[in-house]
């Protein structure tokens, strides 16, 4: 009995040093950052031919590592699944979760992590083979639809389709790929889930041109990242991290002009996004200059945006939502000052 609450006591202790444990000290002294991400989803992290993570997702990693370690290689990317990506980030296993990740009040409000601003609006959508004769939403009455186990899509559909009286059968899968396999395999009449990952996924099929994404969507999908609850400095750290990189965007520091600006620009904002006034990395415990390093590293959000979900991608996403606020869309950074 005793010795079993001795090694309760100690599993604990070890849960708490790192679940617990500031995050930025537990980063720093490993040297590396680990971030949890999808485990193939194109536009937003998946593999290329040469194993590296590509996408918004990998990039926000990567602007993290940038900022907190001085090195956007200095990172470990962790694909989890849609059913075990927020056990992941409760146990301590990854510092940061980017997966597509849909914030909605219990996730934010029932499992001891937090929410931070959303890096990406989305909405809850339908591919269809085309010969299907299905236009809209409601011609899908009596479908069978393949939906992703532990997503906030199975919940929607059985809101939305009773509210609508409109009867389905889910076919639900715990792997995209399986899902993918068997939604062009026929054996579902529509596949659903972020609009934005229907349109990656059908410029990976050998013929895109068989299948159709919906117009309609069903669902707010405000897609951001989490971390644990309890560690304010590294949620205003990932929080800034996503800030200074619309920011930027606002005030046209880029990639390329980021070095230049940061030594010669005269706009009072860009100097202290840039760490030559303020200083503003100082506060978060960061090097005056992480923004600079981590724009040189990434970009800023319109051109992360562009390569990996807009026209320099093979989903040729517009910015529509994800536009900045300035240019019709509701992406918004707070004053830096
Ligand atoms: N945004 C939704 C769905 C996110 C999600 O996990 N989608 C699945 C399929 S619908 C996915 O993209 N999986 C990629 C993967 O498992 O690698 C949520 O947060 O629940």
């Amino acid at each position: 009995m005793k010795r079993f609450v001795i090694i309760a006591a100690a599993a604990l202790a070890g849960w708490a040093s790192t679940a617990g444990a500031a995050t930025l000290e537990t980063v720093r002294a490993r040297g590396q950052l680990i971030c949890g991400v999808s485990q193939g989803f194109a536009g937003f992290s998946a593999p290329d031919s040469r194993g590296e993570y590509r996408g918004l997702d990998a990039d926000y990693c990567r602007a993290v590592a940038a900022a907190v370690l001085g090195d956007a290689t200095k990172l470990r990317f962790v694909p989890l699944t849609a059913q075990n990506r927020f056990t992941a980030l409760q146990s301590g296993e990854i510092d940061v979760l980017f997966r597509n990740s849909t914030q909605t009040f219990l996730r934010g409000n029932s499992i001891g992590l937090r929410q931070l601003p959303v890096n990406f609006y989305d909405g809850q959508g339908f591919a269809v083979r085309r010969d299907a004769n299905i236009r809209r939403v409601q011609d899908l009455g009596g479908a069978t639809i393949c939906v992703a186990q532990g997503t906030t899509h199975e919940l929607n559909l059985a809101d939305i389709f009773r509210a609508r009286r409109m009867a389905f059968t889910p076919v639900v899968f715990e792997r995209i790929d399986t899902m993918y396999a068997a939604f062009f395999a026929g054996r579902c009449d529509a596949i659903t889930q972020d609009a934005s990952a229907l349109a990656g996924a059908l410029t990976v099929t050998p013929n895109p041109a068989q299948y159709a994404v919906l117009e309609e969507t069903i669902s707010k999908e405000p897609l951001g990242p989490f971390v644990r609850n309890g560690d304010d400095v590294w949620a205003n750290i990932i929080t800034t991290v996503h800030y200074a990189l619309i920011e930027a965007e606002e005030y046209g520091v880029t990639q390329a002009n980021v070095a230049t600006q940061a030594t010669s620009s005269t706009d009072a904002t860009v100097q202290r996004l840039l760490g030559r006034s303020g200083e503003f990395g100082a506060r978060l415990g960061l090097p005056i200059n992480f923004v600079a390093t981590m724009l040189a590293a990434t970009g800023n959000y319109g051109e992360i945006f562009e390569r990996n979900l807009g026209q320099a991608s093979p989903l040729k996403l517009s910015r529509g939502l994800n536009g900045l606020w300035n240019q019709g869309g509701l992406i918004y950074a707070i004053p830096f000052r």
